[in-house]
């Protein structure tokens, strides 16, 4: 540009044979020609030649940048409503925030977005899967556990915090829950870091093409310090698990490489106060092979230091399904959303809680609601007929979307009507405060 200006000043400054050259570079770029200044002050001829300087540099930026200037009339138009959106879902760019079993309740990622020139869309995720040289991390998961945990009395427990050694993506148990809508763009960029021992993927369920399945081999298998972008198109509306799929499967799952992904229909759903639900187990079976990834069908070496450390915990035997878990929990926290802990909520105020079962080595898992009924979509899909219900079954993988209000205040236990799943964590409770307005029947 500095190089056609210079050219453009000495060819107003001379006049001469040379405007026609100058004209003829400037009409490929778009450029209207050269006019050639008829003042006759010398002040009067500089201001107009630097006004069409001016003017002409202008001119030829546009040209030069257009396909630039276009997408940021494009992004200035499509991108704002986008974000309000993602700002109206409490949506966070940033899914690389660690966080707890009180801030996952709440926490979505909707990815760093732009806007494509189709008009599309353009959401990008990392996620980094970490096996910690197949050791795993170590995370507490008995904050709240009766007699492992912190106190909830002033009673004489002792506290004798449960650690887990877990895989992870993005460095908790479960993952981020990552949140699009149906019809964007979806880049997910997975690193398996330098320290993994074994390689990882990222299956997710949903529609996209075998290449982006994250299976093994050619379809997304990531070794030790590589990367790989899942690269799709968001469909269709619906609430969704994903997870490792390298072998063994149960085991990968199991020690924490899992996480919630939700699609948005196109059209917003009613505005609720919205709630993430992963339900998930541990088990130790795992835990005393130093990351050999195979199965044991019984419990490890380490059992002693379990029976120990858990002595308040019962025990149960399986049914003959592979390791028994030893914990159960929502949102990664056995006994979690217990005491002060517990969801605080008001009546009259719609809720939304998408649900998504993890739990692995039990077939059958479940989820109560006490005082209370809610409209239930299996898979959260748009089609999906709805349920009206206070309780719902789910099997491995499985999935959906609860709404509710609550008309009567005060505390409701939302659990596993599985006893033994909340003998062993399951539980929490909705702290329900009084706001006087109408009475919602939800069905
Ligand atoms: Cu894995």
């Amino acid at each position: 540009m500095l190089i056609i200006s210079t050219f453009a000043v000495a060819t107003l400054l001379i006049g001469t044979a040379i405007t026609p050259i100058v004209n003829a570079q400037l009409q490929t770029l778009g450029v209207p020609a050269l006019v050639k200044t008829t003042n006759t002050t010398a002040a009067a001829n500089t201001t107009a030649i630097q006004s069409q300087i001016s003017g002409l540099q202008k001119q030829l930026y546009n040209a030069q940048h257009a396909d630039q200037i276009k997408q940021q009339a494009i992004e200035a138009k499509l991108l704002p409503p986008i974000k309000q959106s993602d700002n109206a879902k409490h949506c966070a760019i940033d899914q690389q925030t660690p966080t707890t079993f009180k801030t996952y309740l709440t926490h979505f990622a909707c990815g760093h977005v732009s806007v494509l020139p189709n008009g599309t869309a353009l959401r990008k995720f990392t996620l980094i899967a970490d096996d910690y040289n197949g050791t795993g991390k170590p995370i507490e998961i008995s904050t709240n556990t009766p007699g492992l945990g912190k106190p909830l009395t002033s009673s004489n427990q002792t506290y004798k915090p449960v650690i887990f050694h877990a895989w992870t993506f993005n460095g908790t148990v479960p993952g981020p829950t990552m949140r699009f809508t149906q019809g964007d763009h979806v880049q997910i960029t997975v690193k398996v870091t330098n320290d993994s021992k074994f390689p990882h993927s990222l299956h997710m369920h949903s529609m996209h093409p075998g290449a982006m399945d994250g299976m093994s081999g050619a379809a997304g298998m990531i070794e030790p310090g590589g990367s790989l972008t899942y690269d799709f198109i968001a469909q269709p509306a619906g609430v969704y698990p994903y997870h490792c799929h390298m072998a063994p499967v149960e085991e990968h799952i199991s020690r924490g490489l899992y996480g919630m992904m939700i699609i948005d229909p196109k059209t917003p759903r009613p505005q609720a106060t919205e709630m993430v639900m992963m339900l998930n187990s541990y088990t130790y079976s795992f835990q005393g092979v130093n990351g050999s990834g195979h199965l044991i069908q019984t419990l490890p070496a380490t059992m002693q230091e379990i029976q120990k450390n858990l002595s308040a915990v019962e025990f149960n035997s399986d049914e003959g399904n592979g390791p028994d878990n030893q914990f159960y929990s929502v949102n990664g926290m056995p006994f979690g959303y217990v005491g002060t802990d517990s969801v605080h909520l008001t009546t009259g105020t719609p809720y939304r809680i998408y649900l998504a079962n993890m739990v692995e080595f039990d077939p059958v898992n479940s989820f109560h609601m006490h005082g209370n009924m809610f409209n239930y979509r299996p898979s959260g899909t748009l089609n999906s007929s709805k349920i009206y219900t206070d309780i719902v079954t789910l099997g491995q993988g499985d999935r959906g979307m609860l709404e509710f209000h609550y008309n009567f205040p005060g505390q409701f236990m939302f659990h596993a009507h599985i006893n033994h799943f909340s003998d062993l964590g399951w539980i929490g409770f909705f702290l329900v405060d009084n706001k006087p307005g109408p009475f919602f029947n939800n069905g």
